[in-house]
């Protein structure tokens, strides 16, 4: 049996032999110490791409966003952000346990809201209210299916929270991949948000690790959170080194996973049992509807079959392209769909 096509996440990628390469030859220090020489450029040169001025490594993007919110908030607070947020839905309840936060969810098309609805969540100030302190942005939207935050609804939110004095939070996860498909430059992006949480282990390639990026007062206060959180590593540059290759090398690579998304989605959308509008999909993230059966039962039938993906929901279906998945793959999964569902 041939290997399995891994659609389940982007994050499911090896690293690459260059990258290996890059990760085995990096200089290291102590980074809790602040000397680690790889995990510095990193941060150096996440912050230059975001055009912020600081930036801190972390080991995943449930820290940075957690960190992030703490760095935000005082227990107590309230954070705005859409119904099906990360942040909200897979981050293991962490605004609660590690922030104290109280979240404001607001409704959402494809994981995107409108100033007028940020503006009705907001709480007057009146002692019997939590403070309304923070709103976040998602964008790719995962639960969205990838969808992009268009620059414009971006404004707009971030000109209603600035009237308000809130703070804006992207949860950049897959930044990247707005840039790419969108042609509008990370910084363009960045420039609403007071922090900026980006991941390396998506659709980037490397193994581990994200970073927060924002103004420099703000990245110092993160690091006491990130060391508080557990997550001060010390030869970091081994892994950090890999996430500075997946940086210089892979930007561009997306609009290759963006492609072959296309592709799978069209085909998808013509076979008789799935429901999709491949006109939605665009980014690398595919969710359908199936209506042959439940959604985990289909997802046992394509495993046997030789095609990962997941169930995010009792109807629904998500594939991501990947670093690790060609025009090839995307042609023998198709293939796969039609003889399942046959
Ligand atoms: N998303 C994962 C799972 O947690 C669902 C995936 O497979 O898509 N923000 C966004 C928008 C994300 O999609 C993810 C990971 C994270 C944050 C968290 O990153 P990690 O997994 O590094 O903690």
């Amino acid at each position: 049996m041939p290997q399995p096509i891994d659609l389940r996440s982007d994050t499911v990628t090896q690293p690459t032999e260059a990258m290996r390469q890059a990760m085995a030859a990096a200089p290291v220090g102590d980074d809790v110490l602040g000397d680690d020489p790889t995990v510095i450029e990193l941060e150096r040169a996440t912050a230059e791409v975001l055009g912020k001025p600081a930036a801190v490594y972390m080991p995943s993007g449930t820290m940075t966003n957690q960190v992030a919110l703490r760095t935000h908030t005082e227990p107590g607070d309230e954070v705005v952000m859409a119904e099906n947020a990360h942040i909200y839905f897979y981050e293991g309840g962490a605004p609660a346990a590690l922030s104290g936060v109280m979240l404001r969810l607001v409704p959402a098309e494809r994981g995107i809201f409108t100033a007028e609805a940020m503006r009705a969540a907001l709480r007057p100030a009146n002692v019997h209210f939590p403070r309304t302190k923070l709103v976040c942005v998602e964008s790719t939207s995962n639960r969205g299916g990838g969808s992009i935050w268009p620059l414009e609804r971006i404004r707009e939110v971030h000109d209603v929270a600035r009237e308000a004095g809130l703070a804006m939070h992207l949860d950049g996860a897959r930044i990247w991949n707005a840039s790419i498909a969108a042609g509008v430059p990370e910084r363009d992006y960045a420039q609403y948000f007071d922090s900026v949480s980006v991941c390396f282990s998506k659709g980037l390639g490397a193994p581990v690790g994200s970073c927060l990026a924002g103004g420099a007062e703000f990245i110092d206060r993160a690091r006491r959170f990130r060391k508080m959180f557990g997550g001060g590593m010390r030869q970091a540059g081994i892994i950090a080194a890999g996430a500075l290759h997946a940086l210089r090398n892979h930007r561009d690579r997306l609009a290759d996973d963006h492609a072959n998304a296309k592709v799978l989605a069209e085909g998808l959308a013509a076979i008789d049992g799935i429901e999709l509008d491949a006109a939605t999909v665009e980014t690398n993230i595919v969710i359908f509807r199936v209506t042959a059966c439940g959604a985990p039962e289909m997802v046992e039938r394509l495993t046997a079959a030789g095609v990962l993906v997941l169930a995010t929901s009792p109807t629904n279906i998500r594939a991501v392209t990947n670093l690790m998945v060609d025009a090839e793959d995307i042609r023998r999964t198709l293939e796969v769909f039609r003889r399942v569902l046959s």
